[in-house]
């Protein structure tokens, strides 16, 4: 943020107004964690605020202080249509395009004239807020939204609740600790945060210790129908709408399931296609290790994106077309 920016934020959070906080569709712990951490800090301010999730969030992160107060606009059409149209200013976290807030809430967004103030680390930003906050160079928004905060002097209002939010969002998007762009800033913040009395041990116990039996299952599936591709350094799995069907799936039950690829030796590239009969579709995730941007590769030939190292995709085509053109494009490209 320049001067200016935190000149005029530094003004307008001086006076109670109204302020809505969004994460992207399907928020992780990293978009909700970020959204409820901003909203904690802001109430104090005696604003108005609310959390508008575009849809429903899994239970893994239902348990954040107030999540219970989220409003969620695939549900709830009207009460988010009221907020946000009484809203004096929209924060946008853990997204950089309004069509990330999926379909119905994207394009509602695109015409809600409002002053915008987008927090994200993924790469290329839209250009839709008045204030844009974007660096990729951050393993999370969660520990963005840390130096944000700093930034307008509001660190002191950082309180238990705000700290857990935070604290769960830069535990999730850094693998608990493990990925590159884990720094020592990092760890100093999140060792703020722990003093600010986060109670890590609990925290991830329910983030992380809250299987069923199901979710184990589909995960042995997915680790069955493994495959190596050792030429290209590479390792993909796939679940069908019969899987998931089969274990009963939740929301939720296939996140993480992708890095099991990573895991086996001499292995840089993983991905994993998830078949959705309801929306047509082959949702996929690529997850890397080192120099293969699996951003770039999601954008050429998945219709998708994100980062470097951990990325999304979809494709109109079948399962097995899916695969093959996946496997076809790391022949040609001689990926290795
Ligand atoms: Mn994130």
């Amino acid at each position: 943020m320049n001067t200016n920016d935190v000149a005029f934020l530094t003004d307008f959070l001086k006076t109670p107004k109204q302020i809505a906080i969004i994460p992207h569709r399907n928020p992780d712990g990293d978009a909700l964690g970020s959204c409820l951490g901003l909203y904690h800090v802001l109430k104090q301010l005696n604003h108005t605020v609310k959390v508008v999730s575009p849809n429903e969030f899994p239970e893994f992160i239902s348990w954040l202080p107030e999540a219970d107060k989220v409003l969620v606009f695939e549900k709830n059409f009207d009460d988010c249509k009221t907020f946000l149209q009484g809203s004096h200013l929209v924060f946008t976290l853990d997204f950089n395009a309004l069509h990330r807030a999926g379909d119905q809430m994207g394009s509602y967004l695109e015409k809600l004239r409002k002053p915008f103030v987008m927090i994200d680390h993924h790469q290329m930003p839209d250009g839709y807020a008045k204030i844009t906050v974007s660096d990729t160079s951050f393993g999370s928004t969660c520990e963005l939204l840390y130096r944000f905060l700093e930034q307008l002097n509001l660190q002191q209002y950082i309180n238990t609740d705000a700290a857990t939010c935070i604290y769960t969002g830069i535990v999730t998007d850094s693998g608990s600790f493990k990925f590159t762009k884990t720094t020592g800033d990092t760890h100093r913040i999140v060792a703020r945060l722990i003093d600010l009395g986060v109670d890590n041990p609990k925290v991830h116990g329910l983030l992380f210790n809250t299987s069923s039996y199901n979710q184990l299952q589909l995960l042995g599936r997915a680790l069955q129908q493994l495959k190596v591709m050792p030429n290209h350094s590479a390792a993909y799995t796939f679940l069908t709408q019969q899987d998931l069907d089969e274990f009963q799936y939740q929301k939720g039950d296939t996140e993480g399931i992708v890095n099991y690829g990573l895991s086996i030796k001499g292995i840089n590239l993983a991905a994993i296609f998830i078949e959705n009969k309801e929306e047509g579709m082959i949702k996929i995730s690529f997850r890397s290790e080192g120099d293969f941007d699996v951003n770039e590769f999601a954008r050429s030939y998945f219709n998708g994106g994100g980062h470097i190292n951990a990325a999304g995709g979809k494709s109109f085509d079948s399962l097995n077309e899916t695969v093959l053109k996946f496997e076809t494009i790391l022949k040609e490209t001689n990926k290795q």
